[in-house]
């Protein structure tokens, strides 16, 4: 199993610069580079990666994806003196040409292919490469918005070849269209090309007819490029989740990559001036947290746009972060998409049904972007955690006073998400000592045999009858779950002979350390015993027994039929599971696993990988001794391992899909991220 996380970095790449005035370029500076890797020194992140060293891309790698005209043409801008440099430049659009310029943009290409290598030799799992010129806009005959050569496109050109790859992901979150890329594989249906951009019916830059949501591939590559057009600014970070859960990861799963390629550009994130965005920098640890779970964790990132340096760089670190394995920052601000964004998802959603079965029950009509109101609007009225300190307006356009509010919010905020916790010990277990065999020597074993505060947590429940042993086992499951809320580790497992009552008896323990949120996922069959007054519960029950329950809004049960030819339960996960969990934000989570759980092992390992990313990864897990086999499945998630293939994909059934989506329009006034439609809104 491949492990550690990859970092090629030169600053060489820094010596290629603008030398006349040109308002346009001038936001394409050295220092985004080397403020990047200063701010990665600053939180020592450098030293916990392993270093590749950068490489020239070759003649015949460049020809990848370029012609020999255009490559002659860029090297020939190396002996050029001012004058001519500015000739080139201006053939172009929006591009400017340095004598370094031919030798960075080459030491991109090639720090790129280097990063595939170290990723797909299994040398590292995943891994960054930080870049200048960035390379997303570039054509075949083209330099095109500030790239030279398409560093992406090469990589993932390169990595077909090599590595006989048939399937491969670029996500790009850069603000703007990465339409080089999507020339590049229009056709193509091994390459599945998804970017979102600020598009404003098309008045921004590059102002392209093909950047809308009804450009979806040619011939056979059809339904292989997906487009989000934003057509207004100000999204933030509940916009990006809404379009990663609805459209971006159902697909991405049903389409299975062996690799992943981010295109990663932060000028969708808060202060940029080009983007005009308001996603804070931890939106970008949970972008990356999601993919990471996709081709067995196989991901490279390759840095793009990014004009705002301390956002940039603050971006670039928690990307980093989670690439490394640590717990996830909490996601900011209230968990609401604005109206605009959630039509954009609707009218890609209508506009892929015919090409994926994630979509084959969506009811759906493309609108005609119709929405006027403003999501600025709308956030102002919302009670928004970030609105006191800074509002998308305030961040308004680049000018220095801007930057300078922008830098302030972000020194403040930066500081309230934690960005250092990193336990030594990760990963906390009570399992009999029978089982102590089956734990990697790395996890924790606490013994909380004689703590009295653990007894009377326990006494107020009916444990008289219970054997000695059982005892024993509830009391171990309190120390490991005393060690998560003091943050001594980050998350713990527990085998249990009665998990229903272990949950209520850990929810009444949180309850007494004054934890706030607390989200109980049940897998299985079980009778609920969890208290849940006053909304410090907020319980999701997956049972195949049709439960006479009614839900609330903090009592929901998935009755999931099971069908293990077709059931592969994204839909649920990602449909409403997530949207709901994310739309709470817990302070902790505990995901119980119980008799008759009929999802299997690697559906419940998703399942927990990706609840990760709420409560700063703080996660309980409960499982029934009976389930034993699950056990080892579960440990490998929560010690930092990843999820194993899930096979040929299969849609889920009807009538789940059909539970699914009326549960949600149940609920979606109540957990706002379940809404992915215009027509629902509030
Ligand atoms: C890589 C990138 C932006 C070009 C903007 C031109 N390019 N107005 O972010
Ligand atoms: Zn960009």
């Amino acid at each position: 199993m491949a492990a550690g996380t990859a970092l090629v970095y030169d600053g060489e790449m820094s010596s290629h610069k603008l030398l006349w005035e040109d308002p346009v370029c001038d936001i394409e500076v050295p220092e985004r580079l080397s403020s990047c890797y200063d701010r990665l020194q600053h939180y020592n992140l450098v030293e916990r990666c392993i270093s590749v060293s950068a490489r020239e891309g070759t003649d015949s790698e460049i020809m990848l994806i370029h012609s020999m005209d255009y490559l002659e043409t860029v090297k020939g801008t190396e002996k050029m003196e001012e004058e001519e440099l500015q000739k080139v430049s201006a053939g172009y659009d929006a591009v400017y040409f340095h004598p370094t310029t031919y030798r960075c943009a080459k030491l991109a290409v090639g720090a790129t292919l280097q990063l595939v290598d170290a990723v797909m030799s299994g040398k590292t799992r995943n891994g960054m490469a930080l870049v200048r010129p960035p390379g997303h806009h570039s054509q075949r005959n083209a330099a095109n918005g500030f790239c030279i050569f398409n560093n992406v496109a090469i990589a993932a050109k390169y990595a077909q070849r090599k590595y006989n790859l048939q399937r491969i992901l670029i996500v790009d979150w850069d603000v703007h269209h990465g339409q080089g890329i999507q020339y590049t594989f229009d056709d193509d249906p091994s390459i599945l090309y998804f970017s979102w951009h600020r598009f404003e019916h098309q008045k921004f830059w590059p102002s392209l007819r093909e950047s809308n949501y009804d450009a979806v591939g040619q011939g056979k590559g059809r339904g292989f490029t997906i487009n989000i057009p934003w057509n207004q600014v100000g999204l933030g970070n509940s916009d990006y989740l809404a379009a990663f859960l609805h459209v971006l990861l159902p697909m991405a799963f049903e389409f299975d990559p062996e690799l992943v390629l981010i295109s990663a550009g932060y000028d969708s994130g808060i202060g940029d001036p080009e983007g005009q965005m308001n996603a804070t920098p931890e939106c970008f640890s949970h972008l990356t947290h999601f993919l990471m779970n996709l081709a067995k964790g196989k991901l490279c990132a390759v840095l793009e746009g990014g004009y705002h340096l301390r956002s940039l760089s603050e971006s670039v670190c928690m990307t980093l972060k989670t690439l490394l394995g640590d717990p996830l920052p909490p996601l900011s601000g209230e968990m609401m998409p604005c109206l605009s964004a959630r039509e954009s998802i609707q009218n890609v959603r209508a506009a892929h049904k015919p090409y994926w079965k994630c979509l084959t029950y969506e009811d759906v009509t493309p609108l005609q972007d119709l929405s006027t109101r403003s999501c600025q609007a709308e956030e102002a009225e919302s009670t928004q955690s970030n609105a006191e300190l800074l509002t998308p307006q305030e961040v308004g356009k680049g000018n220095i006073s801007e930057v300078i509010k922008t830098d302030r919010f972000l020194e403040m905020h930066m500081k309230s998400i934690i960005v250092s916790l990193k336990p030594p010990i990760k990963t906390a277990a009570a399992v009999d000592e029978s089982d102590t065999h089956l734990l990697p020597p790395a996890v924790h074993i606490p013994k909380g045999l004689d703590v009295k505060e653990f007894k009377t947590t326990i006494s107020a429940f009916d444990v008289k009858l219970m054997k000695e042993e059982a005892l024993s086992s509830l009391l171990n499951m309190l120390a490991v779950l005393n060690k998560i809320i003091k943050k001594e580790v980050i998350n713990g497992l527990a085998v249990s002979s009665t998990p229903s009552l272990s949950s209520a008896i850990a929810a009444a323990h949180c309850r007494k350390l004054k934890v706030q949120k607390i989200l109980c996922v049940f897998v299985g069959d079980m009778d609920m015993k969890i208290e849940l007054e006053d909304g410090k519960v907020l319980l999701i029950n997956i049972c195949a027994k049709q439960s006479e329950q009614v839900n609330t809004k903090h009592n929901i049960s998935l009755n999931w039929k099971e069908d293990p030819e077709t059931n592969n339960f994204f839909s649920a996960t990602f449909g409403f599971i997530l949207p709901v969990a994310y739309s709470y934000q817990p302070n902790l989570t505990i995901v119980i696993v119980g008799p008759n759980q009929n999802l299997g092992k690697n559906r419940i390992s998703l399942l927990i990988s990706l609840l990760q990313g709420l409560a700063q990864s703080q996660i309980l897990a409960l499982i029934q001794d009976t389930e034993e086999k699950i056990m080892q499945d579960i440990t490998n998630i929560l010690t930092g391992g990843f999820i194993p293939n899930f096979g040929t994909y299969a849609p889920d059934l009807k009538e789940n899909v059909q539970m699914i989506k009326e549960l949600r329009e149940q609920f979606q006034q109540e957990w706002k991220l379940l809404q992915c439609s215009a027509k629902n809104s509030k």
